[in-house]
């Protein structure tokens, strides 16, 4: 597994090749950035945090028919996941206005929304990610209207499930972001799977009974405790022992080696729903 080549770099992820085609490596970095990466630092075991909860979260949801691009852990930090085309957009979804949504519309954080909200991003980072809604998508051909509505159909039912099972060890689900990528099946049929990573990185969560935020927040908010607050959530979801694997602010190297690696073995069994007639054939 030395000299594996990097298809890409990102902020808290470095992406390598496969071991065979159509897969690829996610490694997950201790590097935490905000503000567009104007902010950063090394947080020791966050990456092993992401991993775990990313890995059981996308299990999960493979067990109600959410395609995920997940398909095993491979190490503390490493993970396979199936190779897809990244659509560039961000889809986020809140439950409970925070960060830029409160920023932008003067709504005070922790308000409960009647309704949840859907907002787009354009995955760019030149530009800072811009707000975009489905119109740009179109217009540009970021994602044609079927894939759009995939998305957006999928995340609904992401946050419906991702709530109940966060209610049910305390936490309130306040926000989250997830991306998606195209996977074109043998005869050119087109996929759209949820990809990338659910991690308190990308998620708001906040202790039901006190309000605690344990997610990003800590470290953009400079609230400090932020490896506690990821550990407190991987420790509610059963993915770390009672005792934790952070001591005194860094990671038992050790004990989070020895932990057990999560298979997505739901992947298997499931059926792809196809969305289109071929409209980019290509080997996969
Ligand atoms: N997010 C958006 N871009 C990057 C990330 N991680 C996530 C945040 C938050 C939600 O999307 O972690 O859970 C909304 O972020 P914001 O900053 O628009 O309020
Ligand atoms: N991860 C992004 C950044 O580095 C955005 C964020 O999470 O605040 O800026």
């Amino acid at each position: 597994m030395s000299k594996r080549r990097v298809l890409y770099e990102g902020k808290a992820k470095i992406v390598y090749e496969g071991p065979e085609p159509g897969t690829l490596i996610q490694y997950f970095k201790d590097d935490a950035t905000a503000f567009n990466g104007a902010k950063h630092a090394l947080i020791s075991g966050k990456g092993v945090l992401n991993n775990r909860i990313s890995a059981h979260l996308m299990t999960k949801l493979e067990g109600i028919g959410i395609p995920t691009h997940f398909i095993r852990s491979l190490n503390m930090r490493e993970q396979l996941v199936r190779q897809v085309e990244i659509i560039p957009i961000e889809l986020v979804i809140r439950n409970v206005a925070a960060g830029s949504l409160s920023k932008r519309l003067g709504v005070k954080e922790g308000t409960i929304l009647q309704y949840p909200i859907v907002e787009f991003y354009y995955k760019k980072d030149a530009l800072g990610d811009p707000m975009v809604n489905e119109h740009h998508i179109i217009a540009f051909g970021w994602a044609d209207p079927y894939e759009l509505e995939e998305m957006v159909q999928l995340a609904w039912r992401v946050n419906d499930y991702l709530n109940g099972l966060f209610a049910g060890i305390g936490l309130r689900l306040i926000d989250f972001k997830l991306e998606f990528g195209r996977l074109w099946g043998e005869q050119g049929e087109l996929y759209v799977l949820l990809a990338d990573e659910i991690s308190p990185d990308n998620c708001r969560l906040w202790d039901t009974a006190t309000g605690e935020k344990l997610d990003k927040d800590r470290f953009r908010e400079d609230l400090g405790g932020i490896i506690e607050g990821y550990q407190q959530i991987a420790q509610r979801l059963g993915l770390v022992p009672k005792g934790g694997i952070i001591e005194g602010g860094s990671i038992n190297e050790q004990l989070a080696s020895s932990l057990g690696e999560i298979e997505n073995e739901l992947a298997k069994q499931r059926r792809l729903r196809g969305l289109t007639k071929p409209t980019k054939p290509r080997k996969v």
